[in-house]
């Protein structure tokens, strides 16, 4: 049961009284046994990351067709702490460059912008990453993303510091981390080799 053993660590270490009857209950001096180390964190049905007060779950891409230049990340970012926070910087083995954009449909073009300022995540607030708003752009793509496969990136943020995710790279047009459900249907677009071109073309533009 990992994520109760997660909810339980939490709990005592945000409460100094608690942790003292937690250690009470066990035998004196015993060292925290191993199933109740941070590496449970990685759960068998969802995956998460813990950095700070932030958790980040949900991380995915897109297989992109040969030769497409760029590709995205889309994740969620929950901060359960007292301190607004804010999304810097990506990076990513696989990438050149990992930028933070934002993405809005404008007619039946879907233009981006670079968030220049980061990444807001306010205290106590989720922030989502998801195709057609904000999400990880992915350049200098050294292969296609392959479907099945994984995508190592560091996020870094301005208070809980960084943390390496993978993202789990699902099919062309998919919608979540599992690659199934959650269908937004929010991109307005039936053919995905225009949908890169049109966002590559804003991309040339704008620079
Ligand atoms: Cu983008």
């Amino acid at each position: 049961m990992p994520k109760i053993t997660i909810l339980s660590a939490l709990l005592l270490s945000a409460m100094p009284g608690l942790a003292l009857a937690g250690g009470a209950a066990r035998p004196g001096g015993d060292a925290p046994s191993a199933d109740r180390l941070p590496v449970l964190l990685v759960a068998d049905e969802v995956t998460s990351w813990e950095v700070g007060a932030l958790t980040i779950l949900g991380a995915y891409s897109r297989a992109t067709l040969p030769n497409a230049p760029v590709g995205g990340g889309f994740l969620t970012v929950e901060n359960g702490g007292e301190t607004d926070d804010v999304l810097i910087a990506a990076s990513s083995p696989t990438a050149g460059s990992v930028e933070l954009h934002e993405m809005q449909m404008d007619g039946d073009v879907m233009r981006m912008r670079e968030l220049e300022d980061g990444l807001p995540i306010p205290a106590g607030e989720t922030v989502v990453l998801e195709p057609g708003g904000y999400h990880l752009m992915l350049r200098e793509l050294e292969g296609p993303l392959v479907e099945g496969t994984e995508v190592p990136v560091t996020l870094t943020f301005a208070e809980a510091g960084a943390v390496e995710i993978v993202l789990s790279v699902g099919a062309i047009n998919a919608s979540g981390a599992t690659g199934q459900g959650m269908d937004h249907g929010s991109m307005g677009h039936g053919d995905d080799e225009d949908m890169d071109t049109d966002m590559d073309m804003d991309m040339e533009a704008s620079e």
